[in-house]
């Protein structure tokens, strides 16, 4: 009797421990933001936040998602805040914590002191049609680092900056590329895909790519490797809503070289989303790609074994369920 309630006490163990690890939501990084605007539902805000290296994710404007406890008490349009950022149950990235930052807290992407009086401008007769956008100084940036809607976001685009080791650009490239999981590869634990693993360009391409996601859940289609000075944290990143298509424009350095591609969602690339580029034919295959290369250490299939292990499986499985029907009924 002792032991069944040893089990039990394990069990409950296993259980409560379980539990609070769905419980807890994991905080990646903490930054500080100014905030722009509340959704008047307040279940959102926008702020401009410096760069947060633990995620990857540059200097830049865009709508956060606010956690259930996350208490928007005290701040205001205008304050300056100390965010943490987690993953929400559907994997993306919201606010855990809000809180007014302490006094003399800045936000380098956003100077408290561009003598703009933000309140008291009257956006809703702004005619923004006739701004000359390619005109603003965005910090010093020559790219738009990145675009964010419902939709999902494009990030790093560059359509018009050769690299540093090219002449100029070399010709242009077009991708059409579906992901979901009716494009999972035969491959076992393969649950998403996308229609193509591999991309060949000549050095100094022009690549457009288009994402068209035909899941319900979010995927991105992030390309790594490129040079840091013209794409920050080297990075290339469509990332796409369910149901929803973006296009993005890149352009390759000219030195042979393979670069990675995947989705970022936790678990994603694992259950299929790992693709490659290569420029100038490449300089290897990456592994673990669905349909182009295997693994760099094979799995113990279980098909790879003979039958007769499985019926001596079956057969210790069955003795030690008689022997505890045995014991079970002496206890009796
Ligand atoms: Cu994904």
């Amino acid at each position: 009797m002792r032991s069944i309630a040893r089990i039990i006490w394990l069990s409950l163990t296993v259980f409560v421990i379980g539990a609070s690890a769905v419980a807890a939501q994991e905080t990646e990084a903490e930054a500080a933001g100014l905030i722009h605007a509340i959704a008047p539902d307040g279940s959102s805000v926008n702020l401009t936040h410096d760069p947060i290296p633990n995620v990857g994710w540059p200097a830049m404007t865009m709508d956060l998602g606010l956690s259930e406890r996350a208490s928007l008490d005290g701040i205001d349009v205008g304050s300056v805040v100390i965010f943490t950022l987690e993953r929400g149950p559907d994997g993306i990235y919201r606010i855990g914590t809000i809180t007014p930052a302490p006094d003399g807290t800045e936000v380098e992407a956003a100077p408290a002191g561009d003598g703009m009086d933000h309140d008291n401008m009257d956006h809703g007769s702004m005619d923004h049609g006739s701004m000359d956008h390619g005109s603003m100084d965005h910090d010093g940036h020559a790219h738009h680092n990145m675009t964010l809607d419902a939709e999902g976001m494009v990030m790093n685009a560059n359509a018009d900056t050769p690299p540093d080791d090219c002449a100029e650009i070399s010709g242009d490239h077009e991708f059409t590329i579906r992901v979901g999981r009716k494009h999972a590869g035969p491959e076992r634990g393969s649950i998403f895909g996308y229609d193509q693993n591999e991309f060949e360009v000549e050095p100094c391409a022009r690549v457009t790519v288009t994402l068209i996601n035909e899941d319900q859940v979010r995927h991105m289609w992030m390309l790594h490797g490129l040079p840091r000075y013209l794409y920050p944290q080297g990075m290339f990143h469509l990332e796409v809503a369910g149901g929803a298509t973006k296009s993005g424009t890149f352009i390759v350095p000219s030195n042979a070289k393979t670069y990675l591609i995947h989705c970022d969602i936790p678990q994603h690339m694992e259950k299929g989303l790992k693709g490659q580029l290569l420029v100038a034919g490449g300089d290897g295959d990456l592994p673990s790609i669905a349909g182009v290369s295997g693994p760099v250490v094979a799995d113990r299939h279980r098909e790879d074994q003979p039958r007769w292990h499985g019926w001596i499986y079956a057969a210790v499985g069955l003795v030690g369920l008689a022997g505890g029907v045995f014991a079970f009924k002496r206890i009796g």
